[in-house]
């Protein structure tokens, strides 16, 4: 069985009180409490606060261009559909950078697992504000306030019929904890919105913000009535609610590649004479 201690990797270099520790801590205790082993899993990420969670943490790990980790965990996962694949981004890093690929991930129901860490503004460039980012707010970038629309990502999960979607809180590990085994255990891709208080850039959402809002979704609630899901996931503002907003059992993209069905790519034969003779019909 692993341990706390098998996935101690090097020291963070947040800020203290950064929400991404709880997130890591949650993580780390999830893994270990279902017995998953570091080299069972890869984590792969971009570029900012979040993205450098994988390096926290041990595991297998691809470290890649800000906005594109959901591309490399899809062909991670499609080369081998027997690892556990994760992706982690920060808002700007998904909703933002990488918007159009979080659309086809979710249309696609690859089997990845996606954590978003979503303290509402660009963490390592300073606080500049993302797609979650509430209108109207100012930063040192948007000193007239933010023109934009902010981004549901939760009515965005459910709009696509993504096959999980679900908010956690930083503040709230344990809740927070069994949502990341949730995830893990649900055969599609999963959404999953962390709410992180950002301490130096964020000066809005504090974890006091989010205290007097965030309340558990009541365990009758049935995530399956996507109706009912929609409606819950346009709240925001005096009520938050966390937990499984949306679910569904949809068939997974590698579910329907014929060529991986029987067995995942990595434990097939390779032979060049075959490629060459298809490649000629082609010549
Ligand atoms: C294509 C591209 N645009 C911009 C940048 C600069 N950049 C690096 S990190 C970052 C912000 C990351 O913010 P977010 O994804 O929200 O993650 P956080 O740091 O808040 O965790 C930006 C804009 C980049 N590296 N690549
Ligand atoms: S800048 Fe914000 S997101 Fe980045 S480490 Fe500091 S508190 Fe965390």
């Amino acid at each position: 069985m692993p341990t706390l201690e098998d996935y101690k990797g090097q020291t963070p270099a947040w800020c203290p009180g950064c929400g991404n520790f709880n997130i890591l801590r949650s993580f780390n205790e999830a893994m270990v409490e279902m017995g998953i082993e570091p080299h069972q899993f890869t984590i792969v990420s971009g570029i900012g606060q979040a993205a450098k969670f994988p390096h926290y943490t041990k595991c297998n790990t691809f470290n890649g261009l800000h906005g594109r980790t959901l591309p490399v965990a899809t062909g991670i996962r499609l080369a081998n559909h027997e690892m556990i694949v994760m992706a982690v981004a920060g808002d700007g890093d998904c909703y933002g950078e990488g918007g159009n690929h979080l659309l086809h991930a979710i249309r696609r129901n690859v089997n990845v697992k996606l954590f978003v860490h979503d303290n509402q503004v660009y963490g390592l460039t300073k606080g500049q504000a993302s797609p979650t980012t509430g209108e109207g707010t100012k930063t040192k970038n948007q000193p007239f306030g933010v023109f934009s629309s902010q981004l549901n990502p939760m009515a965005l999960g459910v709009a696509l019929d993504c096959s999980f979607v679900a908010r956690g809180y930083a503040g709230d590990s344990e809740h927070l904890k069994g949502l990341i085994k949730e995830a893990v255990h649900h055969k599609g891709f999963a959404l999953v919105d962390i709410l992180q208080p950002c301490v130096s850039f964020n000066k809005v959402n504090t974890y006091k913000w989010y205290g007097e809002r965030v309340y558990h979704i009541e365990p009758e609630y049935n995530p399956e009535d996507r109706l009912k899901a929609f409606e819950r996931s346009l709240e925001w503002g005096d009520k938050i609610p966390l937990g499984i907003i949306y679910r569904n059992n949809r068939h997974t993209y590698e579910d329907m590649i014929p060529v991986i069905k029987e067995s995942p790519l990595v434990n097939q034969s390779f032979d060049l004479s075959k490629l060459e003779a298809a490649l000629k019909e082609f010549y």
